[in-house]
Formats: structure tokens, C-alpha cells, sequence
């Protein structure tokens, strides 16, 4: 998969593009995430990306110029699959959540555009197939969105994570793209500082401990977001636990 992240800012990507899974993916030529100046697209001596509101009000608005040329640019390439889809990130966007995540995660090809100031000039909409907002607080721009979309994204790609983890992702996917909160985790010492690992965990009783998950996740979501739990799967659909029914 190849995203092309166009901002004023592309060194902002360098560090969380190198680290970790994204690193990886990277590396193994999976996921590549190209970052472009938007500058690159501008043609006075100041590189100018930004202008004062028609109409007054604070603050800049971005140029449509060099946006229109840059996509142009990206979307004319040669030798990269094409022709790409066009996200801007931008706070009256619709909410990217894991089903938006597992959508994008199908294209070949993303292309990332991301604000600053007070947005983009409104005829650069005219040129993106979908707007879309982390969440419901306002950033300086639309860099710290772009990056959030890379990982959810590039962890769904095919290969990026192991087999093992991929499954259990799908285990609690629901169609509408909810899921439950996860259950909390335990790792050594089984008891530190006075306080303890719950003992059910180390029972060894498979079905106790797939059941004490379950009612855990539940717990978690109804007290955290509830939102979540009105669109999980009611009760007693959970797939038939593979260690069969347990005792009591
Ligand atoms: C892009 C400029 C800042 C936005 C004035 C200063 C996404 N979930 C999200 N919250 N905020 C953004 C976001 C904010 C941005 C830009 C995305 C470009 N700003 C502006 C308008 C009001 N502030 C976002 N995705």
C-alpha cells in the first residue's frame, strides 16, 4: 500500500515513520508513506502556501493553487498504482473509526492532505474524494490526523501484523464496526506490591478465564463507552467457546 502525505510540515513524519510497526512495514516494503512538501507546488520567491480569508475574519486560509497542482502531480504519477484516493483531514470531516480504517486499508494507493492555519481554501474539497476527522477536538493541523489514519491503516494490511493478532482483531469486530474495550492484562509478578494477579488467570481453567475476559470487556465498555456496548452484539452470541461449556 502507498500513501502520499502532502503538508507544509514533512519532517514532522519522520520519526513515528521509522519507529515500530509503521518502521517495519517500511522496511519490508509493505506500507510506504511518501511525505511532500506542499511548497514544493508553489512558485513565488516566498513559497507562499497561505492568504488572508475573503470576507475578513482571523487568521490564513491555504492557497488552492498549490493544492489543485499537487494533486495533479500525484494523481498524474507514472509507475504507481493509481488513480489514488484522496482523503483531507480536517475537523468537519466524518469520524475515522476502525471501519474507515478497514476501508482505506483495500486501496492501493491513499493520498493524505494536510491543513494548517484556519484549513484549506473550500474549492480544494472540489478535489478529494472524502474529509475525514479524528475525533472531536481541535489540532494545529491536520498532520497529527494524517498520522493517526497511517498506523490504524497500516496495521490491517495483509502481513503487516502476525497472523495470530490479525485473527483475534476479527474476533471482535462487529458489522458495524464496534467493539469492546479489551479486558485488562496481567504479565509477572503474580503479586507486586501487595497487590495481585486475579487468581483465575492462573487456574488454568480455560473456559473461567475465557468468561472472565468476556464479563471484564463488558464491565469496562458499559463504564468507559457505553456508546460501544449499545452497538455490540447482544449477550449470548459470543462464538461457541472452543474449550466447551465449563463446569458451574
Ligand atoms: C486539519 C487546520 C486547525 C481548524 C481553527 C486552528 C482532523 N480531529 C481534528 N481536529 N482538528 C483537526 C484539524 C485541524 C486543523 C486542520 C485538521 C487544518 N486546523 C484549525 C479549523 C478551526 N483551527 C482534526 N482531522
Amino acid at each position: 500500500m502507498l500513501f502520499d502525505v502532502v503538508t507544509i510540515f514533512p519532517g514532522f513524519f519522520d520519526s513515528p515513520l521509522a519507529t515500530g510497526l509503521l518502521g517495519r512495514a517500511g522496511e519490508r516494503g509493505l506500507v510506504t508513506v511518501r511525505c511532500h512538501d506542499l511548497r514544493a507546488w508553489t512558485h513565488d520567491r516566498h513559497r507562499t502556501v497561505d492568504d488572508a480569508p475573503f470576507g475578513g475574519g482571523a487568521g490564513m486560509v491555504m492557497l488552492p493553487g498549490p493544492w489543485f497542482e499537487a494533486l495533479d502531480a500525484l494523481a498524474g504519477e507514472r509507475g504507481v498504482p493509481g488513480p489514488p484516493h484522496v482523503v483531507l483531514l480536517a475537523p468537519d470531516g466524518t469520524r475515522f473509526d476502525q471501519a474507515a480504517a478497514a476501508r482505506l486499508a483495500r486501496m492501493p494507493r491513499v493520498v493524505l492532505c494536510c491543513g494548517r492555519y484556519e484549513g484549506v481554501d473550500e474549492r480544494v474539497r472540489t478535489r478529494v474524494d472524502e474529509v475525514l476527522s479524528i475525533g472531536d477536538y481541535v489540532l494545529a493541523g491536520g498532520e497529527t490526523a494524517a498520522l493517526a489514519v497511517v498506523d490504524a491503516v497500516a496495521r490491517l494490511v495483509p502481513g503487516v501484523m502476525g497472523n495470530a493478532a490479525s485473527a483475534g482483531e476479527e474476533s471482535f469486530a462487529t458489522p458495524g464496526g464496534a467493539r469492546l474495550l479489551e479486558y485488562p492484562q496481567y504479565t509477572r509478578p503474580a503479586s507486586y506490591r501487595g497487590l495481585d494477579v486475579p487468581a483465575v488467570l492462573r487456574s488454568g481453567d480455560h473456559g473461567a478465564i475465557a468468561r472472565w475476559r468476556r464479563a471484564q470487556a463488558a464491565e469496562r465498555t458499559r463504564r468507559a463507552r457505553p456508546d460501544l456496548l449499545a452497538r455490540a452484539e447482544p449477550a449470548g452470541s459470543e462464538p461457541p467457546d472452543p474449550a466447551g461449556p465449563g463446569r458451574s
